[in-house]
Parts: C-alpha cells; sequence; structure tokens
C-alpha cells in the first residue's frame, strides 16, 4: 500500500497558532502552502506569529485573511470552495490576498487595510507574457518543452552558468542555470526587460546581462567569457569522455591548452581518457535520430539474446524528444526482479563478438548496499553500467557529418548502458531522462518542499524510514504532489 502523500502533513512545520496574546484579534491569517512550499509557509508563520498576528494552522470558519502565492482569483475561488461551505447570503468570506497584503502588514507591524491590490489576481489572457504569479518556482513544477522562444538569452545565461561551473563556483553556476531555465518556459520571447520582473531567479546579474542582450544584441560578459583562453581550454577539455572538471582545471594550471599538448603527455590520460582522445572527431560530433534507432536495434538484439524478456528503454535527451544529443542512454531491466544480476556482461560479449564495441568501461552494481537507496546526495547512482564507444555501421557511402572520414563504414558514438532491477526501475527511468536541471530541481523540491529524498533508487522518507514503491513515473509525480509532466516536457 501506498504511504499517504505527504501534503497530508501540510499543516505540520506551522507553529501553534498564537493564543489569546495575539494583538490583532479581528484579524486571523491563513496561509495556503499550495505553491508557497512548506518551508516557506512556515517561515512566514513564525515571522506573523513574532509580530503579534493570529495565524491558524488549519483553515476554517474563523480565518478573515487567505494569502496564497502564485494563484490566479480563480483557483483561489476554486481552492476555497472546495474547502469551506458556501457563504450564507449576506456573509463575507475571507478576503483571498496575494503576499504583498502579508509583507506589507509585516514590514507595518499591524494589518493594513486591504485594497484592491492585494486581492489575488484575475487570470491572465493568454499569448502575452503571464504575470511572474504564474511562474512557478521549481523547474519540476512547470513544463519545459525542447524549443522555446529565448534561445539567444538562455544560450548567453547558460555559457555563464558553464563559466561559473569551470571555477567551481556551484551557486553562481545555478543561478544561471535557473535564470535559464525559466526563460524556457515562457510561453512568448522576452523583448524588454520590464518582463523580468518578478519572474523567479532573475537576480541583479542575470538581469543585467539580458538588458544588455535585449539592447545592444550583445552582452559584453558573455563575449569575454567565450573569447577567454580558460574557458575555451576547459571548454577544449572537458569535451573529451572521461575528462571532468576538476581534471580539465589540473591540466590548465599546469600549462597544458592543446589537444596536442595532451598527445604529448598522453601518459597522464587514463585509458577512458585515452579512448575519448582517440576517437574525439566522432564523439563531438552530435548523434543523430537515426543513429539512436539503429543502435536500439542492436542493442535490443542483443539483450535479448543474453536473457529473452529482458527490455530496453532509450533515456536521457533523446528520449525528450531531442533530435541530437552527445550520448545514447539505454535502461536495462527484467520484468522479474533479480533476472537482471549478471546480464549485462553477457550483453557486452554479445557486442563485442559482433565487432560493435571499441571501448567500454564496465562499473559494477553497488546496489547490494542498501543505503544507495537512501541516499540524500545528489551524486548519480549505483547501478551496473558500462560506458561504451560502439562502433556503429554507417549506410554503405553515408557521409559521417564533421568526420574527417567523409565516406566512413562507421562511426564512434558514446553510448550508457545502464541496468535497474525493476523494482527501482521508474526511478531509474526518471532520473537517466533528465534534463539535468530538471532532475536537480525534482531533487531539490523533494527536499525542501516534501522533505523527501529522491534518488535513480527510490523515494525515501527520512523521519519515518520509509521507501515509497512507484511503478510509475506517473506514481512518483504523484506521490510528491506534483503535476505529471511527460519528458518532452522536462527540458529545463
Ligand atoms: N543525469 C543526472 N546527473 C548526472 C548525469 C546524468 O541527473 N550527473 C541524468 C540527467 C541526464 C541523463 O541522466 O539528462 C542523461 O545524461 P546525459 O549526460 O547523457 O544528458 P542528456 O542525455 O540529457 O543530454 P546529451 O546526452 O544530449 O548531452
Ligand atoms: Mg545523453
Amino acid at each position: 500500500m501506498l504511504p499517504t502523500p505527504r501534503r497530508a502533513r501540510a499543516g505540520a512545520p506551522v507553529p501553534a497558532a498564537a493564543g489569546p496574546a495575539a494583538r490583532f484579534p479581528g484579524v486571523a491569517i491563513y496561509l495556503a502552502e499550495r505553491r508557497m512550499g512548506r518551508s516557506r509557509r512556515a517561515f512566514l508563520a513564525r515571522l506573523a506569529l513574532s509580530k503579534g498576528f493570529r495565524v491558524l494552522d488549519a483553515y476554517g470558519s474563523e480565518v478573515t485573511h487567505v494569502v496564497m502565492e502564485q494563484t490566479s482569483a480563480e483557483e483561489a475561488a476554486c481552492w476555497l470552495r472546495g474547502r469551506a461551505p458556501a457563504a450564507p447570503p449576506g456573509a463575507v468570506g475571507p478576503a483571498l490576498l496575494d503576499i504583498s497584503w502579508f509583507t506589507e502588514s509585516m514590514a507595518a507591524g499591524q494589518p493594513v487595510p486591504v485594497e484592491g491590490r492585494h486581492r489575488l489576481e484575475v487570470a491572465v489572457p493568454r499569448k502575452e507574457l503571464p504575470s511572474p504569479a504564474w511562474m512557478l518556482p521549481y523547474a519540476c513544477q512547470r513544463p519545459t518543452p525542447l524549443t522555446h522562444h529565448n534561445t539567444s538569452l538562455t544560450e548567453a545565461l547558460e555559457t555563464l552558468a558553464e563559466a561559473a561551473s569551470f571555477e567551481g563556483s556551484e551557486g553562481r553556476c545555478l543561478s544561471f542555470y535557473r535564470a535559464a531555465s525559466v526563460l524556457k518556459a515562457l510561453p512568448c520571447p522576452v523583448t524588454a526587460p520590464s518582463q523580468l520582473r518578478g519572474l523567479p531567479h532573475f537576480g541583479e546579474h542575470s538581469c543585467r546581462v539580458i538588458q544588455e542582450l535585449l539592447e545592444h544584441g550583445v552582452c559584453e560578459e558573455v563575449e569575454r567569457v567565450r573569447f577567454s583562453e580558460r574557458y575555451q581550454t576547459m571548454k577544449l577539455f572537458t569535451q573529451i569522455f572521461g575528462v571532468g572538471i576538476r581534471t580539465a582545471d589540473r591540466w590548465y594550471q599546469e600549462g597544458l591548452r592543446t589537444l596536442d599538448d595532451l598527445q604529448e603527455q598522453h601518459e597522464r590520460l587514463n585509458k577512458l581518457q585515452e579512448a575519448g582522445l582517440q576517437h574525439l572527431q566522432d564523439l563531438s560530433t552530435l548523434v543523430q535520430r537515426l543513429d539512436v534507432e539503429a543502435l536500439q536495434q542492436l542493442v535490443e538484439a542483443a539483450v535479448s539474446e543474453a536473457l529473452p524478456g529482458a527490455t530496453v528503454t532509450l533515456a536521457g535527451g533523446f528520449r525528450r524528444g531531442k533530435l541530437q544529443g552527445h550520448d545514447v542512454d539505454f535502461l536495462i531491466t527484467h520484468p522479474q526482479e533479480g533476472q537482471e544480476v549478471g546480464l549485462l556482461a553477457r550483453v557486452l560479449l554479445i557486442l563485442k563478438e559482433q565487432g560493435l564495441i571499441l571501448y567500454h568501461q564496465h562499473q559494477r552494481s553497488q546496489c547490494e548496499d542498501r543505503t544507495w537507496l537512501a541516499q540524500q546526495k545528489n551524486t548519480m547512482d549505483a547501478f551496473e553500467r558500462s560506458f561504451c564507444i560502439f562502433r556503429l555501421p554507417q549506410p554503405l557511402g553515408a557521409a559521417v557529418e564533421g568526420s574527417q572520414r567523409p565516406c566512413a563504414s562507421w562511426k564512434a558514438v558514446r553510448v550508457d548502458l545502464v541496468v535497474a532491477p525493476i523494482s527501482q526501475f521508474p526511478f531509474a527511468l526518471l532520473g537517466w531522462t533528465g534534463s539535468r536541471h530538471f532532475e536537480r530541481e525534482l531533487r531539490r523540491f523533494s527536499r525542501k518542499e516534501r522533505g523527501l529524498w529522491l534518488n535513480s533508487h527510490g523515494l525515501f522518507d527520512p523521519e519515518q524510514k520509509t521507501l515509497f514503491h512507484a511503478a510509475s513515473e506517473e506514481d512518483i509525480f504523484r506521490h510528491l504532489g506534483l503535476e505529471y509532466l511527460p519528458p518532452e516536457q522536462r527540458n529545463a
């Protein structure tokens, strides 16, 4: 049986309502957690209590002021109808207010009179940029399609995010990614800086970048970064399979700048990196949809030969609808738990016998260590997997785009094969479908708003020490109280 969704605990973090000491007897505030989030609600409740306001933990007839965030008047009215019996004729229901009434009252140290501008907004007409109130703060709360209306703006912000990651500035990196992700979810292009006002995650720096881009077509800081030796070298090194930021940085600090520098000192490279460098030409050419289909057939054939009934599911960017990608991610499982053990080695043997593997690095499963199921950290996962470079046959005479071998009979393609036991498969599929930013946000949302730890193995309740069992991705969204987003809408 499924445990009760955490939303049932919605009221829990709000401290007990202020008692007789409340300074404003005519005012009883109810903070609606929906969209506000659990931690923020608890914070606001404490703030109001400390100023002598009465804050009610549960909604009831005593409530005079309902405060909501990112909610339209229609949604609020609907919410209210679902909670309270219709008020008798002539009776005045509670005021449905946005956060501005609350913040002004806190600043004044007393309830300010309710004015029209405090009342919840009516829905904006479609096709116009929505009011910021409509933009939910977590990327996993809003659909993000593959193609959007603000590509040049998001590319600039993502360049700054990437540059920050090269410098180890995780906070700055995330701020830029979050701002970029908000722009990807907008239904129309941003054409004036004023449209950014009130959007979540738009700090002063991101606003300045967008303002410059809108006014001048370029942003000086972005251009400076793009053409800097540091950024270009880090980009060059990190695109080599097996080279992460730390390694690239070390090489940079040691004075290496070019691929020739690396070739000359190839004793520095481990086997994975050597293979990456050897096939760099092909691997830096984007994988196409047709390649993915061909690969899926090859992998499926090998998997069913190794274990009839085992399945292969496409994950990663291609599952989100991308037409091109830097690699191909496949998840392998079997409907009977335990049957998947030892499968990957057999699959690789078959693929190797067919001459399809140029390189592979096997990583054994660490799932026996059950603490993985309850991991809070953002590390990837502990599934058995193989990082492969496939030798993918090309149709006769086909040109390999960007290749030095214009009519090559094969090309090198990066493929990740990941094996998940069926009981963890929905979590693995959700975790491996991405995007990376979507995953990051989903985990952050689970932790901060629901108090649950999510990873590619499961969803864990650290208080009750229980794991949630899911039969599908939909189950996981439901349990988190999130609207289901299909893979094509997870391109955050
Ligand atoms: N993933 C993750 N955290 C990581 C690595 C991967 O959450 N540290 C997830 C999200 C990714 C998915 O796994 O979307 C696959 O990873 P890829 O690096 O292959 O990314 P994509 O497939 O999304 O894009 P592409 O391969 O085109 O670069
Ligand atoms: Mg991928």
